[in-house]
């Protein structure tokens, strides 16, 4: 089995499943995971959760990097659980010394077409990357990113989902557009699939019932999450109960080694946030016409990435389940333990 090598960079905390894609990462023997690098506003408190979790899974071998913090514009909100019900009171986990922006552009040129890349939250340390280096646009294998909405819904809890109001993109929207005009081969994952992929109950009691350190960490989350997410969504003045667990980020992992569970569509995505008073056809402005606003749309133009539209909902909640609830240390191949052994 050819294994796939991956750079997992994330904004670990603020909401549940990064934690749970971190959790499936360490679990699919299919995976190599080079690092996991934390991105969006307190990458440090980021990098010890990933530790953590790490941990947890019984995949310490995995090394851990702190990202850029820092929107290229504005600046970072945490408003998440942060950690809680996985970090301690008072415990400081370490991780590397390395930067992620140098160990991401030391990764991929020394390891050129090898390394893909999958994004979990602003693609912020991406873009760094490319002004530091701009051959790793040439000699990374794909970036798979997790963020946007194509076609703009209303979601089951009453949200409305539309570039204006997406999360990863909006973090650090120029660093998106950097990334996304950059020219890298980039599969885009938008909330037009992730939103279609709740954890079924099923599969959420199987998880609960499991006895392993990451499921009951798994646990905590599943029980934290609720009132968390009823106290974020207030604070915006969405009135909504909660009514499911979607696996935004988990789904961008099994894609990197899995291309059953999503049909790719080539689009032209091209993007745009209002720095111009113009009115466009692209243009977007919140009530006061101030906030940038990344756009993203299909346009008549020749293709630049692969679009995730249609998704196997169901599939990613068994298979999600199954590694969470896979014996610990699931993850780590024969050839590494036997690697291992011999040093
Ligand atoms: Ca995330």
């Amino acid at each position: 089995m050819e294994k796939t090598r991956i750079i997992l960079d994330t904004d670990i905390g603020t909401y549940y499943d990064d934690a749970f894609a971190v959790m499936f990462a360490a679990q699919s023997p299919e995976l190599i995971v080079e690092g996991v690098t934390t991105c969006y506003g307190d990458t440090h408190l980021r990098a010890q959760i990933a530790v953590k979790v790490l941990e947890a899974a019984g995949r310490s071998d995995i090394p851990v990097f702190k990202g850029i913090g820092m929107p290229m514009r504005g600046h970072a909100l945490m408003f998440g659980f942060e950690g809680e019900g996985i970090l301690e009171e008072g415990e400081e986990p370490q991780y590397e010394d390395q930067h992620a922006v140098d160990f991401i552009i030391e990764t991929i040129m020394n390891n050129p077409g090898e390394i893909k890349v999958v994004t979990l939250g602003t693609v912020s340390n991406v873009a760094h990357a490319i002004l530091r280096e701009p051959r790793v646009v040439e000699n990374i294998k794909e970036l798979i990113i997790m963020a946007g909405v194509v076609i703009p819904i209303v979601d089951e809890k009453g949200v409305r989902r539309s570039p204006r109001e997406e999360y990863n993109f909006n973090n650090d929207a120029i660093a998106a557009e950097i990334v996304l005009n950059s020219g890298m081969p980039i599969t885009y994952v938008p909330c037009d699939v992730t939103l279609y992929t709740p954890l079924l109950k099923e599969d959420e009691e199987r998880i609960r019932k499991a006895n392993t350190p990451i499921t009951e960490m798994a646990t905590r989350i599943l029980d934290l999450w609720p009132p968390q997410e009823k106290l974020i969504y207030t604070a915006v003045g969405i009135a909504t109960e909660h009514t499911a667990l979607w696996l935004h980020d988990p789904l961008v992992v099994m894609h990197a080694f899995d291309q059953t569970l999503l049909k790719l569509f080539p689009l032209h995505i091209a993007t745009e946030y209002n720095l111009t008073p113009i009115e466009r056809d692209m243009y977007v402005a919140n009530a006061n016409g101030q906030q940038d606003l990344l756009r993203t749309n299909p346009k008549k133009l020749p293709p630049n990435m692969d679009v995730a539209l249609e998704v196997d909902g169901p599939r990613v909640s068994h298979f999600f389940a199954d590694r969470l609830t896979a014996p610990l240390g699931n993850g780590v191949t024969k050839e590494l333990e036997t690697q291992g052994a011999s040093l």
